[in-house]
């Protein structure tokens, strides 16, 4: 049911349940493969990918907090409030630090993993002190990962983040992605100009936007491969969609020069005016939902 596995420097676990495999680096608490048996995988994991401490592995649900991208492209408050961090650097601090696995349920159709991000005690500056961060898997006919924040301090904690999911998609150039129609999205390409969504998204180069007032779900509907995968949000009004296309492929590490083709990020997302404050003692959770339907014959 779960098995603890090493993938060269990093521990990871194999988690089976009677119809779905699902890979996860303790670093992190990255997801980092999930597959239903007999069909395509859901989440895209480089065939370069390194396994590394203290690297980020390319693919899978990297976990974006306490901010999302550049600090400097954050709101004032979260800007603010991890001033102090040295290094800043993109997707904040937690991707490629330990957790902890906190507690395992597994049973023949279903799973639970909590992983703990236990923050050390003299973090470095800028750490926001006194939060508790879990990543909560489940794993039934779905996967279901909600990132939980909870402010145990006094003050109050400002920050932004994003579960960054690569999606295994067959073919770039042939899948849309729908639901995010009529939404106000920043065009980060073009000066960060907002725009509005007309009709259903197709890509045609390099697609780095943030997606703002977004309905629960969106999905993506991939015809060659006979399905589309669904993505239900929960906690979130935001999503960043990327696909780096040809040029800034060659420009990231562990990524083939014709993996663009194969992937796409539908990140779900608390960023900009959807970025986080949690008062003293609360608690609040980013989640979402991933499944696949088959296209009606
Ligand atoms: O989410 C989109 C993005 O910010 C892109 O601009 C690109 O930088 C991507 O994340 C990957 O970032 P990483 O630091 O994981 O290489």
């Amino acid at each position: 049911q779960v098995e603890r596995i090493e993938l060269g420097e990093l521990v990871c676990w194999r988690v089976r349940t009677s119809g779905a495999e699902l890979l996860i680096a303790q670093q992190g608490a990255q997801v980092l493969s999930y597959q239903r048996d007999g069909e395509a995988p859901l989440i895209w994991l480089s065939e370069q990918a390194s396994y590394r401490k203290g690297q980020g592995v390319r693919g899978g649900v990297p976990v974006c907090w306490p901010w999302f991208g550049d600090l400097q492209r954050n709101p004032a408050a979260v800007q603010q409030m991890y001033r102090g961090s040295d290094p800043a650097p993109a997707h904040g601090l937690v991707r490629n630090l330990d957790w902890q696995l906190l507690e395992v349920d597994a049973r023949a159709d279903a799973v639970d993993l909590d992983f703990a991000f236990i923050q050390p005690e003299q973090g470095p500056a800028g750490w926001p002190h006194n939060v508790d961060l879990r990543l909560h898997i489940h794993l039934d006919q779905r996967l279901h990962l909600s990132l939980s924040s909870h402010n145990r301090g006094t003050q109050p904690v400002s920050l932004s983040q994003a579960l960054h999911t690569y999606f295994a998609v067959s073919d770039i150039h042939q899948v849309q992605v729908e639901g995010l129609a009529g939404s106000h999205y920043i065009e980060t390409l073009h000066d960060w100009e907002e725009r509005t969504q007309h009709g259903d998204l197709v890509f045609e180069g390099e697609t780095d936007r943030i997606y703002l007032d977004l309905p629960e779900r969106v999905s993506i509907l991939d015809p060659a491969w006979q399905r589309r995968v669904h993505l239900h949000s929960s906690g979130s009004r935001s999503a960043v969609v990327w696909n780096p296309w040809i040029d800034k492929s060659l420009r990231l590490s562990q990524f083939a020069s014709d993996a663009w083709q194969r992937m796409l990020c539908i990140e779900t997302a608390n960023v900009l005016d959807d970025a986080v404050q949690l008062a003293a003692g609360e608690r609040k959770s980013l989640a979402v939902s991933l499944w696949a339907e088959p296209l009606s014959r």
